[in-house]
């Protein structure tokens, strides 16, 4: 019996909350972060549920625990946590590790201005502007992001038929554009995007497989983005995404928002060099923008970025005591 200790801080991007893990993390096996991750999940995943879920957590809990390197290219590692699972890549989780580990100097980049991160699902830079101690903006070139599959269906009670494309930005999203089932994010409750969500999702999940071309490890539709018009006038469209049991994601989501632009794209209507803002369902934006064109097994994808901000709250030291029935956290 003992009482385990993390040393962590906490914060948000763009107000989704981003609760970094800076020590107390067993070290993991593994010769790069998809070995790493499947480590953490198969011994430690306990760790996940004890800091995310309640009592220590809640619902939109997410975070990251950093470790050293797997590649020569890259300055830090990060391990995504999240009430969902350890997802591949968090783009809002990324803005907000880069800030807070360099406001607290707990990463030395090589070159200043710039991050290079390992993480589960390739090598993601982050680009960023100081303001003395304070990092203002953080820009993250993500990972190559593709349309995966048109016009799927599924169908769910309340709604009947949903028609969905599919884009892969670091996780693989379903896009529910207005149809006659659903036609903006202003007209519906977020108790409704909890509520048909999860049927939504395990309907197409049992339908059709979603594998990433590359890299098999990657697989399985894991977020639900509902679309909508956007209220702020500079950006271009809005979202609410699902992921997890409850959670909608409070910051435009950067995986979602790579996906959104990947689809856009595919559809003629983002070139290279084009800008898109993304607006959350609290009206903060995330500046995405197009960078190249890039291939995916056979898929013609792009290079996304996106810019957003993120605050730190506190630190918090998190002890998981053996003892406590409820250690490894709960859902309700
Ligand atoms: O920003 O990529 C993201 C993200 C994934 C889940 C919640 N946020």
């Amino acid at each position: 019996m003992s009482t385990h200790t993390f040393f962590c801080v906490d914060g948000h991007t763009c107000g989704n909350p981003v609760r970094m893990v800076a020590g107390g993390a067993p070290p993991l096996k593994g010769a790069n972060m998809v070995e790493k991750r499947a480590h953490f999940l198969s011994e430690y995943d306990w760790i996940r549920t004890g800091l995310m879920f309640e009592p220590r957590g809640h619902d939109v809990m997410s975070g990251s625990i950093l470790y050293p390197p797997t590649r020569d290219d890259a300055d830090i590692a990060f391990l995504f946590i999240e009430t969902s699972g350890c997802l591949p890549m968090c783009g809002h989780g990324t803005i907000g590790t880069v800030t807070m580990a360099l406001e607290r100097g707990l990463v030395t980049p090589r070159e200043e201005g710039v991050l290079r991160i390992d993480t589960p699902a390739g090598l993601v830079t982050a680009r960023y502007t100081r303001n003395g101690d304070y990092v203002d903006n953080v820009r993250i070139t993500n990972i190559a992001s593709y349309l995966h599959a048109t016009g799927l269906t599924a169908e769910i009670e309340e709604l009947g038929e949903v028609t969905v494309d599919v884009a892969y930005g670091g996780n693989f999203y379903a896009i529910v554009d207005p149809q006659d089932a659903f036609r903006d994010i202003a007209d519906i409750n977020p108790s409704d995007i909890q509520r048909w969500s999860p049927k939504l999702r395990a309907a197409l999940n049992a339908k059709y497989e979603f594998i990433h071309p590359e890299n098999p490890a990657i697989n399985g539709l894991s977020h639900i983005l509902w679309t909508g018009e956007p209220t702020k006038p500079e950006a271009h469209a809005r979202n609410a995404v699902f992921y997890g049991d409850k959670a909608i994601d409070r910051s435009p989501c950067g995986t979602g928002t790579s996906s959104r632009m990947a689809q856009w794209a595919a559809q003629g209507k983002l070139q290279v060099g084009d800008d898109f803002v993304h607006e959350s369902i609290i009206g903060t934006m995330f500046r995405g923008r197009v960078e190249a064109t890039a291939q995916v097994g056979p898929f013609e994808g792009i290079i996304p970025s996106i810019e957003g901000w993120a605050r730190m709250t506190g630190y918090n030291t998190i002890f998981i005591d053996d003892r406590d029935p409820l250690a490894h956290g709960f859902l309700v």
